[in-house]
């Protein structure tokens, strides 16, 4: 049986088959099924809510066999949203050379959101995420991300490592894309654990660690209870004036922030566990400079 799927949870997982790089399927006891009429997490996000949970509960006959990858399709989209927690509020203001503008956008109703990956750029568990070869700081952060359809329904919760470079991003927060976005900045997964199946997800706990070699070197818990902002009302601001047709993924901030001197590494090993939702585990490498000529981590 996975690890990554207990007693008789479902979840919807997304496994890299011989047909299809992206073939969403019904993730139970450790196996996985075919979806009736849905082929990836798209198709799924371009139904309302009760018809794909329909077609997710009808799921279990035919065995779908692959490799877990990123809950993502092709044509997916990973946006973050930032500043949400206060822990990330003092962390940035304490690591920018422009402290205000962190108080000023996390007591602002406008939640600050940023376009973070495509599926080119985003693993899943146990893949390597990178740290860029020309910043001096690099940091995990640790995120519950909300899957969203077409009709603005949460689908359910998954978890995000906004991977980030941090003196460049506390050098200039105009920075922040080069910070956020760059090849292997971003894990998502293991799967996504459907709405309807968490009975309450107001104070989920968030638990993080970066391991070297043998060593814990740093490690944190919060709870989705210290989030200030509201699932809805991220939504609601992600939504406006963007068209979303095959729905879209919201990672919705970090509350736990390792202290200055603690950094990623090559050879770190970042786990990431959200209660009811699962565990994300990557290894460090180093995105090269030429990483266009090379592709691969
Ligand atoms: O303001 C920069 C990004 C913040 C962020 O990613 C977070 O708070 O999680
Ligand atoms: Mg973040």
């Amino acid at each position: 049986m996975s690890e990554q799927s207990t007693g008789n949870q479902s979840f919807i997982a997304v496994l890299h088959t011989a047909g299809h790089k992206y073939r969403i399927t019904k993730a139970v006891n450790g196996k996985y099924f075919a979806i009736p009429k849905v082929a990836t997490i798209s198709d799924a996000l371009e139904l309302p809510i009760a018809e794909f949970k329909s077609l997710f509960e009808q799921a279990g006959s035919e065995e779908v066999i692959g490799t877990l990858t990123a809950p993502i399709a092709a044509d997916s989209e990973i946006w973050g949203a930032g500043v949400t927690y206060q822990r990330s509020r003092d962390a940035r203001k304490e690591e920018s050379g422009i402290p205000d503008v962190y108080q000023l956008v996390y007591e602002a109703d406008r939640p600050e959101i940023f376009f973070k990956a495509t599926a080119r750029r985003t693993v899943g568990t146990n893949a390597n995420v990178g740290i860029r070869a020309d910043a001096l700081t690099s940091v995990p952060e640790p995120e519950v991300a909300i899957v969203i359809n077409k009709y603005r329904e949460l689908i359910g919760l998954t978890i995000c490592n906004d991977m980030t470079s941090r003196n460049i991003e506390g050098e200039n927060p105009l920075y922040l894309s080069q910070a956020k976005i760059y090849y292997g900045s971003n894990a998502v997964g293991p799967m996504i654990r459907p709405i309807w199946e968490i009975k309450d997800y107001s104070s989920l706990a968030i638990d993080a660690k970066i391991e070297r070699g043998t060593n814990i070197v740093w490690q944190a818990q919060t709870s989705l209870a210290q989030l200030n902002r509201s699932f809805a009302d991220l939504i609601e601001y992600l939504f406006r004036c963007q068209s979303f047709p095959v729905g879209a993924i919201l990672s919705t901030g970090t509350g736990i922030v390792p202290p200055l001197d603690i950094s990623l590494e090559a050879g770190d090993l970042v786990t990431i566990n959200v209660a009811e939702v699962g565990t994300l585990v990557n290894k460090v490498v180093v995105t090269p400079i030429d990483i266009n000529e090379k592709e691969n981590l």
